[in-house]
């Protein structure tokens, strides 16, 4: 009887354990960005807690190989805007401090400015990126934008908005 009861009490740790780790994870989905909306999906990015900030895991396939600009865009929704620019209903990078700056995941610019991401030669996105100053509060409600080309962290985030997806 004892050993039954400890195996339980273990069992229900372990369901304890990964029930919170589903709380305090988020994700989107990311679409190929077209001119009137999104298309396909191309995978998922989750986010959540580390030590150092907010850990951003991609499980992507079938981009171009090379670093792409990735951010925290605004608005949930990746449709395209009053201008007609795809995407461009997701607006501009978070800036809760209204900076103004883009100046990359470690400048005091953009909240939303996060580490370029690296395809891999095969087109996968798997290599984990951290968001220094990033919280999971600041995700709530946002959508979360791959770009056409590198982030250059100052003049050139990346060109054009190419895969989005809303963060839930
Ligand atoms: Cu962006
Ligand atoms: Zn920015």
């Amino acid at each position: 009887m004892n050993k039954i009861m400890t195996g339980l009490g273990v069992a229900i740790t372990i369901v304890c354990a990964s029930v919170s780790a589903q709380e305090s994870t988020v994700s989107a989905t990311m679409n190929v960005v077209t001119a009137t909306g999104t298309a396909e999906s191309v995978g998922t990015v989750s986010f959540r807690q580390g030590e150092h900030g907010v850990i951003i895991e991609p499980n992507l396939a079938g981009l171009t190989p090379g670093p792409l600009g990735a951010h925290v865009h605004q608005n949930p929704d990746c449709g395209p805007g009053a201008d007609g620019t795809p995407a461009g209903a997701a607006g501009t990078h978070i800036d809760p401090s209204s900076t103004g700056k883009h100046e990359g995941p470690y400048g005091q610019g953009h909240l939303g400015d996060l580490p370029n991401l690296t395809v891999e030669q095969d087109g996968t996105v798997k290599i984990p990126v951290q968001a220094p100053r990033l919280k999971m509060a600041d995700l709530t409600g946002r959508s979360f934008m791959i770009h056409a080309g590198k982030d250059d962290y100052s003049a050139q985030p990346g060109g054009a908005r190419k895969y989005c997806g809303l963060i839930k």
